[in-house]
């Protein structure tokens, strides 16, 4: 068994409900389990302004999958959501990241761990830190060590 931990983003539709039920379909992946649900927090948005703030929140599961395949099968649950992909960083219904997934570090085209942006957003590492306050992030040191910097980011629990 690996653990993972997913990021969770919504700022379209009702955002707080999309991701309760965003928690269920987690619960509901092949091969998987969900053992932890952060808080929900009202985050401002990073990167594109003048769109809707975000509810985020994480996850914590125990998966076989590997990481391509938990990617596809988070992917496709971001699409029963439905998701357009627009622009980048633009507005969406939901946003499945996978930040974490055992002590990985790979970088493909198509899926990079840990998540590239993870240690420089408020709206990550608050959930994060609901679920696993002494979590080491494989060549960044600790999560704790880059709370501080990210306190002035707009961000509430819901
Ligand atoms: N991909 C690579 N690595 C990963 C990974 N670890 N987890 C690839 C998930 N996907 C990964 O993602 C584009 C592609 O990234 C995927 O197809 C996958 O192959 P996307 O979800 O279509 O695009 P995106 O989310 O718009 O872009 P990106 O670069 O992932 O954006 P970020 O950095 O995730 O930021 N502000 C607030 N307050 N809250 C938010 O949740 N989110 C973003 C998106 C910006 N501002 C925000 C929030
Ligand atoms: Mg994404």
């Amino acid at each position: 068994m690996s653990q993972a931990f997913i990021a969770l983003g919504a700022n379209l539709g009702d955002p707080a409900a999309t991701i309760r039920a965003a928690f269920e379909a987690l619960n509901e992946l092949p091969e998987s389990r969900l053992l932890a649900c952060s808080e929900l927090y009202r985050t401002a948005p990073v990167g594109m302004t003048g769109q809707p703030e975000f509810v985020n929140a994480a996850a914590r599961i125990e998966t076989t999958l590997a990481p391509e395949a938990l990617l596809d099968a988070l992917l496709a649950i971001e699409h029963r959501f439905g998701r357009i992909r627009a622009e980048r960083n633009g507005p969406r219904t939901l946003d499945l990241d996978i930040l974490l997934y055992d002590d990985l570090v790979i970088d493909t085209p198509r899926l990079t761990l840990p998540h590239p942006r993870l240690h420089l957003r408020a709206f990550v590492l608050y959930p994060l830190a609901d679920l696993a306050p002494d979590l080491a992030l494989p060549g960044r040191g600790t999560l704790a060590a880059w709370l501080p910097a990210v306190a002035n980011q707009g961000i509430c629990p819901l």
